[in-house]
């Protein structure tokens, strides 16, 4: 069994993934600054299911599932919490999920833009300098996202490095990286550093490039206390959690723009499943293992067709809407993912697009009165080009 600490463990993905260690009989000790709740309340909205506090939490998932987690409330981008942590708990390995996630606040104006790049990147160094001083065997867990690449006209390989000839002279450099929003170029940042990092002090870093996850659900989710946070509104919400809490508020789905987008998803469940694989499989120690966390590939357009599928069979009435792009991003494009580390480690999804967001929006429909609340927060506001909100 190991000791993993999870920074941003009470985030979407930090308490589910919180819950999926403790079950496993792993000790977990989540970390959080609690600043998601507070930047989501800040554009108005709430998560769709309400949210215990992080010690109800921690007491929800004794009494449900019998387990003991420790929370720490502390902030990540505090050099000085970081190496006490790290000293104190000594753990086997460390999660870093504890960075501003939304591609949108990012863009919001220069303010939301400074504060992503700079909670992103000084926690990521924080980790790097701690777990080098205190123990350079810990295993980094580091979140990063499919969308440090973009979406080029090539195969986004599973490779830190590749080998390039330029006017016939060889060399290796960083796998080209194309991002879309101060968000998504601060995990680039981070990519960087924690690259040069493994370089410099031998650090061993899972680097883990997943695409938007959707899902209300995890086997540990079995009672409404043990949720994890879920966001819609059109700052916080990602593309299929979106169209589910349209769709049951009776708003049009909105794809943006021609729709043809196309992006690498997971079910919560089995993103779960994945980083489970990756923590109780880490690398060989000062190795950097590059990893594609994705499971299928649709445009927008298609998920939200099968959003309007599931939400009919439910004897909703569901139109597909005709948004302007609020985003600065190909409409139309290829988009080929490598995927081979997570299938070699056992990874068999068990969730597919199609299916699960039926469930979710059974979900969520008890919620329809608490969602009608921010109705008015799920319609695009933020516009990449202008650089505000419009
Ligand atoms: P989330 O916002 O729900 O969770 C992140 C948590 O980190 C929050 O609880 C937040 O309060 C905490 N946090 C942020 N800055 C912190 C700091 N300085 N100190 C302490 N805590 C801090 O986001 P999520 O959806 O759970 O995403 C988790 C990670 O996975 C993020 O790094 C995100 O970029 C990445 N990711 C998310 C998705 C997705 O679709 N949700 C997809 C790919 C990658
Ligand atoms: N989109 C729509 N309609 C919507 C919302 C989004 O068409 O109502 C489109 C966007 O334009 C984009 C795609 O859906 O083309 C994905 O958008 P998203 O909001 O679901 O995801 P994104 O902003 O990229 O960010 C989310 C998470 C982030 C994570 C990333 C993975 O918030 O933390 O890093 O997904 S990825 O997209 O692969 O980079």
């Amino acid at each position: 069994m190991m000791k993993v600490i999870i920074l941003g463990a009470d985030g979407y993905l930090g308490w589910a993934l919180t819950l999926r260690l403790a079950k496993r009989g792993h000790e977990v000790i989540g970390v959080d600054n609690l600043y998601t709740r507070n930047a989501v309340k800040e554009v108005g909205s709430d998560s769709a299911f309400p949210l215990p506090d992080p010690e109800e939490r921690v007491t929800a998932a004794k009494k449900y599932l019998d387990v003991n987690i420790t929370f720490v409330k502390g902030d990540v981008k505090d050099t000085d919490f970081v190496f006490e942590l790290i000293r104190k708990y000594k753990p086997d390995a460390v999660v870093h999920f504890a960075e501003q996630r939304s591609a949108p606040y990012s863009m919001i104006d220069v303010n939301h833009a400074n504060y992503t790049l700079i909670n992103n990147l000084t926690s990521t160094m924080n980790l790097i300098y701690a777990v080098k001083e205190i123990d350079p065997t810990i295993h980094i867990l580091k979140m990063g996202t499919m969308g440090e690449f973009g979406t080029p006209n090539y195969d986004i390989l599973e490779t830190p490095y590749i080998n390039v000839n330029i006017n016939g002279k060889e060399d290796t450099i960083v796998f080209p990286r194309w991002a879309g929003s101060w968000y998504h170029w601060s995990k680039v940042y981070d990519t960087y550093n924690l690259l040069y990092a493994n370089k410099l002090f031998g650090l061993t870093i899972t680097d883990i490039h997943q695409g938007p996850v959707y899902g209300t659900r995890t086997e540990e989710i079995v009672h409404e206390s043990l949720r994890t946070r879920f966001d819609f509104d059109e700052v916080w919400g990602t593309v299929v959690n979106r169209f589910c809490v349209e769709a049951v508020l009776g708003l049009p789905l909105t794809p943006y723009g021609k729709g043809g987008q196309k992006r690498g998803f997971i079910s919560l469940e089995d993103s779960m499943q994945a980083l489970t694989l990756l923590l109780e499989h880490p690398p060989k120690q000062g190795e950097y293992r590059q990893v594609n966390q994705i499971h299928e590939i649709y445009s927008v357009r298609e998920i939200a067709e099968m959003v309007k599928d599931a939400a009919e069979s439910l004897g909703l009435h569901v139109e597909i809407g005709n948004v302007p792009n609020p985003r600065f991003e190909k409409e139309e494009h290829y988009y080929n993912v490598e995927t081979k580390i997570l299938p070699s480690l056992g990874f068999k999804p068990k969730k597919n697009l199609r299916e699960e967001v039926k469930g979710m929006i059974e979900d969520l429909l008890p919620y329809k009165n608490r969602l009608e609340k921010f109705k008015d927060v799920v319609w695009p506001k933020t516009d990449w080009r202008k650089g505000r909100r419009v």
